[in-house]
């Protein structure tokens, strides 16, 4: 499959739509986009815990606990062959997903980048979205005034690049009119650590 590059807003971060198929985004959203099949979490800022606004969930090859987020969940049937996909299209490998259900124009991420570190060096970050339409905003710590938006369509991949993180941050805003659910699964290649590493529950 060719997947040509409809928008790159900046080095670095390419946004490609229609990537998955409506069959494969179905499935995906059966299986997962619902409240029940994700949790709270927490997220750390400037040292102080406070509740992520919006739910996550998180999948891996082997059950790893990363800080503030419950025990990863072994692969469902769907995330494995959304993550085949994802990897065959753009030549990638991933090993871990981590979910966020945006429940309403409510839910929101703040401005943050990756953590790098976490991430195998040269490995990539793929965005896969299901659901309502979302903007992903991104500026550079530099000029942080002049930020690139863009809407993440369903069935579209954001690709980008860790080095990007070191001097762009992004997030999903708030939304002012009603907005329906929306899910992104952020495939990732991590480095296992021992200190992720947890028994099966
Ligand atoms: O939901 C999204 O599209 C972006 C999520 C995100 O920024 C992240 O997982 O780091």
């Amino acid at each position: 499959m060719i997947v040509s590059t409809a928008f790159e807003p900046i080095n670095g971060v390419s946004y490609y739509p229609a990537v998955v198929d409506d069959s494969l985004c179905e499935r995906v959203k059966t299986a997962l986009m619902d409240a029940n099949a994700h949790s709270g979490a927490d997220i750390l800022i400037e040292g102080v815990r406070h509740p992520a606004p919006r739910l996550v969930s998180s999948f891996s090859d082997t059950v790893l606990g990363l800080e503030g987020m419950e025990s990863s969940r072994t692969w469902t049937p769907e995330l494995a062959e959304l993550r085949d996909l994802v990897a065959s299209v753009f030549s990638l490998n991933f090993n871990y997903a981590l979910a966020n259900l945006y429940r309403n124009g409510d839910d929101y991420t703040g401005w943050h980048s990756d953590k790098a570190a976490l991430h195998l060096d040269g490995s990539k970050i793929a965005i896969v979205s299901f659901g309502a339409p979302r903007r992903l905003s991104i500026r550079s710590y530099e000029y942080p005034k002049d930020a690139q938006t863009f809407t993440m369509e369903e069935g579209s991949v954001v690709v980008m690049d860790l080095g990007v993180q070191a001097t762009h941050e992004h997030s999903v805003p708030k939304e002012e009119n009603p907005t329906d659910p929306r899910m992104s699964i952020t495939l990732r290649k991590l480095h296992i650590l021992d200190e992720y590493l947890r028994q099966s529950e």
